[in-house]
């Protein structure tokens, strides 16, 4: 169960779609008290479909009045507990889009009594309810975050509980396997069987070893998520805001025949075969002409500085300059891919001894698949099996699962070398609480207040 439960709630309101002019702006209530704070707000176009009259999970026209005053028409949906996303009363007022009729409907609503709901709070309830669990409400916030499909399918997988299902399997392994050795304490003169011990054993082992296979997902899962920063780099006029231009499949960097071209840093998130990465253009690099282009330089260093990979750009049509082979030797110890563009152009460029290039042209567009096969392979080798996309575990799962794996080597270790049982129980015990705060069994209100608070508002 979780830890803190909430037992007289207030009603929270929230505009929870996004601020700014669009066709429909929603606004969310969620409460023991919201049928009534609608009743004081909305006029239904039908006067006997009070929201408190109304069956759950129906919809309604009718107007919001503030003061005596029509704020906006609107559809007023009522969802009653427990069939909700918090699993409290919840209405939903859907009003014309643009920031101002939304903020006057949750005006209203804040007049009304409803207090304004914090970042992630409408979730944070539907934890504390037990409508879902900590990890699938991670899994909310990652869907809401995610740059690519397969990061998408990813969240949904763990908001559909599947690592939730497998956590609960492994707590419950540790507590039987707690149970077991507790009722040996109580028993001092006995010591385990051989046969019982032999079966505890082979049973932590499993449970180490599907440890291990979750704690090899949280680089993938953190890959899924945040994907990889690649910085395009090289002499200037190689061609490097053409390369971005083709790898986004869109003109968003100037191109031009002058050297010097890009003075700043351009960055854009593209999918590369299901990875977000963030390309970023970068100042060519050379002894910089003006004071402006001395900025620029100054900014590709530091960006290449901080790249997790880096496309090295060279021009194929020239032989090899100082500079090239300035910045070959400078970043030859980073991941990196090299490069060779113009492809079309007679190839003058000799790279030296045992470096390999991709070969692409940016004006025809050839050799940009290859380079985005390429780029997975160096990021991200063999792919994802599609079971391991139902597990990726994020950085909070991380560490807890490491420390509960901790906890279960050292009750390993106790149980071969037959230490004593109470030091194995308050171990087990350490590896199972470690491993139940990942689906939030065991939690302080500090971690669910850092968790929800990277929400956005209305979620
Ligand atoms: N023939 C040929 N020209 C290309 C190719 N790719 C880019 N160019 C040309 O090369 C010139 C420089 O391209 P940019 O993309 O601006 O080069 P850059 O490396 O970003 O240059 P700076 O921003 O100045 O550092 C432009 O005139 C492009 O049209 C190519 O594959 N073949
Ligand atoms: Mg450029």
């Amino acid at each position: 169960m979780p830890s803190s439960r909430n037992d007289n709630p207030d009603s929270i309101a929230a505009i929870a779609t996004p601020l700014g002019q669009g066709g429909i702006a929603m606004i969310r209530l969620s409460g023991p008290q919201s049928l009534a704070i609608a009743d004081a707000s909305f006029r239904p176009a039908d006067p006997c479909s009070k929201p408190s009259a109304a069956p759950t999970h129906t919809l309604h026209f009718g107007r919001i009045i503030r003061r005596g005053r029509v704020v906006d028409e609107v559809l007023l949906s009522v969802m009653r507990a427990p069939r909700t996303f918090t699993r409290e009363d919840v209405v939903e007022i859907t009003c014309h889009g643009g920031l101002l009729p939304a903020k006057m409907v949750l005006d209203t609503l804040l007049e009304n009594g409803a207090r304004l709901a914090t970042p992630g709070e409408f979730t944070r309830r539907a934890f504390l309810n037990g409508r879902l669990d900590l990890a699938q409400a991670e899994a909310v916030a990652d869907l809401i975050h995610a740059r690519t499909e397969l990061a998408a399918a990813a969240a949904e997988e763990q908001l559909a509980g599947k690592l939730s299902r497998r956590i609960n399997v492994l707590r419950d392994d540790l507590m039987k396997t707690l149970a077991h050795v507790e009722a040996h304490i109580d028993f001092p003169d006995e010591d385990i069987a051989p046969d019982t011990r032999e079966k505890l054993l082979e049973r932590l082992q499993a449970a180490l070893g599907f440890m291990d296979e979750l704690l090899s997902t949280a680089s993938d899962g953190r890959l899924l998520r945040r994907g990889i920063r690649a910085a395009i780099m090289g002499r200037p006029n190689v061609g490097k805001s053409s390369l971005l231009n083709q790898l986004l499949g869109q003109e968003r960097a100037i191109v031009s025949s002058i050297p010097g071209t890009t003075r700043d840093t351009i960055e854009e998130t593209a999918s590369v075969r299901g990875v977000p990465v963030v390309f970023i253009d970068t100042a060519g690099l050379r002894q910089a002409g003006d004071e402006i282009e001395a900025e620029g330089v100054r900014r590709s260093r530091h960006t290449l500085a901080a790249a997790e990979l880096i496309l090295h750009v060279l021009d194929g049509s020239k032989p090899a300059g100082e500079w090239d082979h300035k910045l070959l030797t400078e970043y030859a110890g980073r991941p990196r891919l090299l490069v060779r563009n113009k492809a079309d152009l007679p190839r003058r460029l000799r790279l030296p001894e045992g470096l390999a290039a991709i070969d692409v042209c940016c004006l025809s567009g050839a050799g940009g698949e290859a380079l985005k096969d390429a780029i997975k392979e160096a990021v991200w080798a063999g792919g994802i099996p599609a079971e391991m996309l139902q597990v990726m575990i994020n950085s909070r799962h991380e560490d807890a699962l490491r420390r509960g794996r901790e906890a279960a080597a050292r009750v390993l270790a106790a149980l071969r070398a037959h230490l004593g049982l109470e030091l194995v129980a308050l171990d087990l015990r350490l590896a199972a609480q470690a491993v139940g705060e990942i689906v939030g069994k065991t939690t302080t209100e500090d971690l669910l207040d850092s968790i929800f608070s990277q929400f956005c508002l209305g979620k």
